[in-house]
């Protein structure tokens, strides 16, 4: 078995790594300055910094980093690309770059094209290439253009970006979540009529019970650690349920708590195994756990909630057998976990990516929501729902209209500001771009920040697909796999200014609904950088037809929200963000009190069918995941600390069916997908037989196009896969055998 290289998740290799980081940026304390400096933390949307300083949570705590943001900051810190090292980087030296070499290559420093034959980019004005960018628009047809924008920019360059798209003609604007959350989104406005987290950072605190579903929060988002840590010692119980056993979530050392350091602290109380894509099947496990045990908050479901009769009935007549089989999880652990619920006041659940990347990723959450309604969970302080969203800022770029539809009060309000047509059919949201790129249905498109390439499933389809688009205009501070494999006929790379750099102030969004103000005012790497508003604007200029908006006011960030105040549903208060302590909570996303933003106020219980495992006989399945030494599609480290990995091209999976396969650590072994083959070499981990893991995002080039149809969201962790071991044959010579797990 791969030994994790540590005792447990954080501690002193955090610390050493990040005085390493700080060391490498040049000026260690230059470097600690700007971790400080008033602007949003870059990395997670936890919520961490502004006006109150870098490194402060939303509680006012200090210290709170993470390996994470100081990765991101050292990043954004580097020297910028001269024109000599660029053409010393022609595509086919590129194509051959890791994602962190790339990265390496430093902050991109001015705008940059390449078009036909070319093999290289090479230096433009910012003039020309906002000029090509425009001509690009005008020339195509609204259907014929999207617009993506990761979850690192501001909601002032969102706002900016989905009104200009809108007002050229186009519903084709999307983001991140639709690869990512979006599945909790729909979910979550089923059951309360909002698609984001019910509670705020205090609650967490009163909460006596904390529930961690498909998330890795010790590699993903270590500050949420520092809350389990805490809550546990007011004598909370903390219950994870994920397929794989994640060192971190077992035992972990808070940098910033001298106890924690010193002897380390439990995380889980209890630690549910179940097969990957079988959450549906163990949280009615519990439900019915729930009910046999008199558990259920009846007054509560009566009084608040609508729909429990079908849920409830739906729970009693699945036989036992039929949910221990489906979800791999013994009778007597649900039993326990429904224990656990039933002895505690108050309880938050929290998931991530390990409940949304399915074919039934709305289902999965609905199921967890149907416990938290019967517990009477939800619309009670130290109570609710928290998914545990990505990048720092993917919410507040949704609440800022980059998507493909929007909430009908907010359609109307833009109507009537701007005589827009923001009511109208739905665009296309990210996978269906996709599909229309690979139909060479788009000719141009505009891509604010992210890697569209990488993470994609089946990377030789977004390969192919991004390449038959006429014009792929990228606004990215970094070099990426998307710039060269990913690049249109025509390719821009526009350069803007990180958040910290920004000469105006920006707002975030956190995953709490408290929308935070960045200061900016940091030296950028180069005086050629613009601010992503003001790229924004610029473009638009060049595609709306004169006189339509008065782009002065349009490159105020302050009038920007001004007209967020104006039109955004819930922002009513981001007029007053400059002054004072401006930064605030959403109105009409957190509830307090069991009355809830649906029709009828009340929260509804969904009846969650069981989802069937497609595999069939002799099939595993193959989950996707992160590991700490990587940013999403940017790997900054091959090794993974916690899971013993020294190296990324492995299949992790349990010693039960290693032995059956006849498989050793450390082995070659292919992995056979609908999508595709890739050899790699066996690692063995402590995980449910029968499942399997891969790092994203390489393990893209085998994950098939298959999308949750209620979300949009590909399922990049319930992929069917097979195992190939690599045999030798009487003469020595390599044989492969199709082989079936042990379970
Ligand atoms: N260090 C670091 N931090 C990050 C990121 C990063 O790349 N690196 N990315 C950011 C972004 S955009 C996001 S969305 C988040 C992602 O944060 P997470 O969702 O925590 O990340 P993943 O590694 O994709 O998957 C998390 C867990 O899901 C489990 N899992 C897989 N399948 C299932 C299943 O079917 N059921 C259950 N119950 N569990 C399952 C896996 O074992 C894994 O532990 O992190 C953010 N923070
Ligand atoms: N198989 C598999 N595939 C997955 C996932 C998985 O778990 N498994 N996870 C999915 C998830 S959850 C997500 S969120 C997506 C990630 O999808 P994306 O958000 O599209 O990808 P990232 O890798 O986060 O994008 C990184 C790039 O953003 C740019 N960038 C960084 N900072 C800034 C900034 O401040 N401004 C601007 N303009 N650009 C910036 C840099 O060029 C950097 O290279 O991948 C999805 N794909
Ligand atoms: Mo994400």
């Amino acid at each position: 078995m791969a030994e994790p290289r540590v005792a447990a998740g954080g501690g002193w290799p955090a610390i050493v790594y990040t005085a390493k980081k700080a060391f490498a940026a040049g000026n260690p304390i230059a470097f600690y300055r700007r971790m400080r400096s008033r602007n949003t933390c870059k990395t997670c949307a936890l919520g961490m910094g502004g006006r109150r300083g870098g490194m402060v949570n939303e509680a006012g705590h200090f210290p709170e980093v993470c390996k994470k943001s100081v990765q991101a900051q050292a990043g954004d810190m580097q020297p910028g690309i001269t024109e000599s090292r660029l053409r010393a980087l022609p595509f086919r030296r590129m194509e051959s770059q890791t994602s962190a070499e790339l990265e390496r290559q430093g902050r991109i420093a001015f705008p940059m094209l390449a078009e036909g034959e070319d093999e290289g980019f090479r230096r433009i004005s910012w003039d020309r290439a906002l000029d090509l960018a425009g001509e690009a628009f005008r020339a195509a047809r609204p259907e014929e253009v999207f617009f993506y924008s990761s979850g690192r920019s501001s909601n002032e360059a969102a706002f900016l970006m989905q009104l200009a798209a809108r007002a050229y003609g186009t519903a084709n604007v999307h983001n991140c979540s639709f690869y990512c959350h979006q599945a909790s989104s729909v979910a979550l406005t089923d059951v309360y009529g909002s698609g984001t987290a019910s509670v705020v950072l205090e609650d967490l605190g009163k909460a006596d019970l904390a529930l961690i579903a498909g998330a890795n929060p010790a590699s993903n988002h270590p500050r949420l650690i520092t809350e389990l840590v805490r809550l546990r010692r007011r004598g909370g119980r903390v219950l994870i349920v994920n397929p794989l056993r994640e060192l971190g979530l077992e035992r972990f050392r808070v940098p910033s708590d001298w106890r924690s350091m010193l002897f380390g602290s439990t995380i889980s109380d209890l630690y549910l195994q179940p097969h990957v894509g079988a959450d549906v099947a163990l949280f009615q496990g519990i439900l019915k756990a729930l009910v046999a045990g008199g558990d259920v908050d009846e007054d509560y479901v009566t009084r608040f909630t609508t729909g429990w009769g079908p849920v409830r009935a739906d729970a009693a007549a699945a036989p036992w057998s039929a949910l221990v089989e489906a979800s791999g999880v013994p009778r007597r652990e649900m039993e326990a976990a429904a224990r656990m619920l039933g002895a505690a006041r108050r309880g938050i659940f929290a998931w991530a990516m390990g409940l949304t990347h399915h074919r039934h990723g709305v289902a999965n959450v609905a199921a967890l929501a149907n416990l938290a309604l019967a517990r009477g969970w939800l619309g009670r302080p130290g109570t609710g729902l928290l998914p545990i969203r990505g990048h720092s800022n993917v919410q507040g770029i949704g609440s800022m209209g980059v998507a493909p539809v929007l909430k009908e009060a907010f359609a109307r309000r833009l109507e009537s500001a701007y005589g827009i047509a923001a009511g109208g059919p739905p665009g296309m949201d990210t996978f269906r771009s996709m599909e229309a790129a690979a139909a060479g249905r788009i000719r141009a498109a505009f891509l604010l920040g992210g890697n569209l390439f990488a993470s994609n499933p089946d990377r030789a389809w977004a390969a192919r697909s991004l390449r038959r688009i006429g014009t792929t205009v990228f606004v990215s501070t970094k070099l990426n796999e998307g710039h060269v494999h990913g690049r249109g006929r025509t390719t821009l790379i526009l350069p803007p200014l990180a958040r910290d750099e920004e000469t105006q102030t920006t707002t975030q969004e956190s995953m709490f609904n408290f929308v935070r103000l960045s200061e900016g005012g940091e030296t950028p790497t180069s005086a050629a950088l613009r601010s992503e508003v003001e790229i924004i604007a610029s473009l638009a200029e060049r595609i709306l037809p004169e006189g339509r908006f008065d782009w002065t006011g349009l490159r105020s960030h302050r009038a920007l929200r001004a007209a967020m105040a104006r039109t955004v549903p819930g922002y009513g208060a981001i007029g007053g963000m400059d002054g004072g302590d401006g930064e605030f909570q959403i109105e009409g996303r957190t509830f307090h009190e069991p009355r809830f933003a649906t029709g009828d106020g009340r929260a509804h219980f969904q009846v969650t069918p069981l989802p069937r495992f497609a595999g069939g006989e002799g099939a595993f399945r193959l989950m996707t995941l992160r590991s700490e030494g990587q940013f999403n599609t940017v790997v900054y480290e091959e090794e993974d600390l916690y899971r013993g990995n020294r190296r990324r091209d492995v299949v992790m999976m349990a010693a039960a069916d290693a032995a059956a396969l006849g498989l050793e650590e450390g082995d070659p072994v292919t992995v056979v997908t609908d999508a595709g083959r890739l050899r790699v070499v066996c690692a063995l981990v402590n995980i449910r037989p029968g499942n399997l893991a891969m790092y994203y995002p390489e393990a893209n080039a085998i994950v098939p196009r298959r999308v949750d149809p209620r979300s949009g969201t590909p399922a990049f962790k319930s992929v069917v896969a097979r195992l190939e071991p690599l045999r030798t044959d009487s003469r020595g010579l390599p044989r492969d055998a199709a082989r079936a797990p042990a379970a």
